[in-house]
């Protein structure tokens, strides 16, 4: 029975509650690259909101313009279909949440669902216009630097702990040769959430792969895992590299110095105003609600 939803609903805690368990239950698929739609969802989230200029306060998750060409169809938002059609599905059954809270909702949890910390998350990202889609280059490109890293997410507000903090999200998922070039996964276990990606940037040898593709490095010991050059940039300079090993030794600290990342992340050009509750909100994950 398809719910009707009065013009004038106003949504509850409950109700955004709801939306993340249907996107919860909807991550796993035996068909679909390591088995959940998980990483890719994550993906989705972090370039909705990583297109931010905090100088001219433009950009990030507001306003959802990944759904409008050109934005759609820049090379760095390759593949990302995939989870905003994953996302659609969703959105038919809830339509009254809009994109913005949608796919930001989307990485929350994606990230819960695959062992990470608990996000604070809250509500209040409106639709906007395709006059509102950023430039293209907003977002990095894998194939630079520390100083290309830092211009980056600092023109978004992100210092190097938070940068290296936040690159710990590659723990999850693969690159795709059609999507981006690049190919692998980064850890032995790419749908869950843990501090793998910086243990093993400190104890493998990573060395150039020999292929067609994009340089990019594979471990010594198997030839089966990955780092683009941004990660491995992470071990050379030695600011990124105190919180790598800080990293790589404590997964507590990660996870909480992750969470707070992301939810500024997921934060960034909405204006306060506009958010429903000024208290965080953290929604419970699917087997939280079991217990
Ligand atoms: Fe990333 N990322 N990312 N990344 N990323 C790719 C895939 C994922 C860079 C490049 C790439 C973050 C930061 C960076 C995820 C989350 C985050 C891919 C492969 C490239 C290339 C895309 C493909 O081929 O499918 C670069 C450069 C940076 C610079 O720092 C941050 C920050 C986050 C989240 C907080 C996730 C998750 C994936 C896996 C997607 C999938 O489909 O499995």
């Amino acid at each position: 029975q398809a719910a009707k939803v009065a013009v004038n609903f106003v949504p509850t805690k409950a109700d955004y509650q709801k939306v993340y368990n249907r996107i919860a239950e909807s991550l796993d698929a035996d068909d679909y690259d390591d088995g959940s739609y998980g990483p890719v969802v994550v993906r989705l989230a972090w370039h909705s909101s990583g297109t931010y200029d905090k100088a001219s306060n433009t950009g990030g998750s507001n306003y959802a313009t990944m759904r409008f060409a050109p934005e759609a169809l820049h090379g760095a938002n390759n593949g990302l279909n995939v989870a905003r059609e994953h996302m659609e599905k969703i959105k038919k059954e809830f339509s009254w949440i809009s994109y913005g809270d949608l796919w930001t909702l989307g990485g929350v949890a994606a990230l819960q669902e695959m062992g990470g910390p608990k996000i604070n998350w809250r509500p209040g990202r409106i639709d906007g216009e395709a006059k509102d889609v950023t430039p293209d280059g907003r977002l990095p490109d894998a194939s630079q630097g520390a100083p290309h890293l830092r211009d980056i997410f600092g023109r978004m507000g992100f210092n190097d702990q938070e940068i290296v903090a936040l690159s710990g999200a590659h723990a999850l998922g693969r690159c795709h040769v059609d999507r981006s070039g690049f190919d692998g996964p980064w850890t032995f276990s790419p749908i869950t959430l843990t501090n793998d990606y910086f243990r093993l940037l400190v104890d493998e040898k990573w060395i150039w792969r020999k292929w067609n593709g994009p340089k990019q490095y594979t471990d010594k010991t198997t030839g089966t895992l990955m780092m683009l050059p941004t990660d491995y940039v992470l071990t050379q300079d030695k600011s990124f590299k105190k919180w790598v090993k800080a990293y790589a030794a404590d997964e507590e600290l990660f996870f909480k110095d992750f969470a707070k990342a992301v939810s500024t992340l997921f934060e960034l050009g909405v204006p306060l105003s506009q958010f429903v509750t000024s208290e965080p909100w953290q929604m419970q994950t699917l087997d939280e609600q079991k217990a």
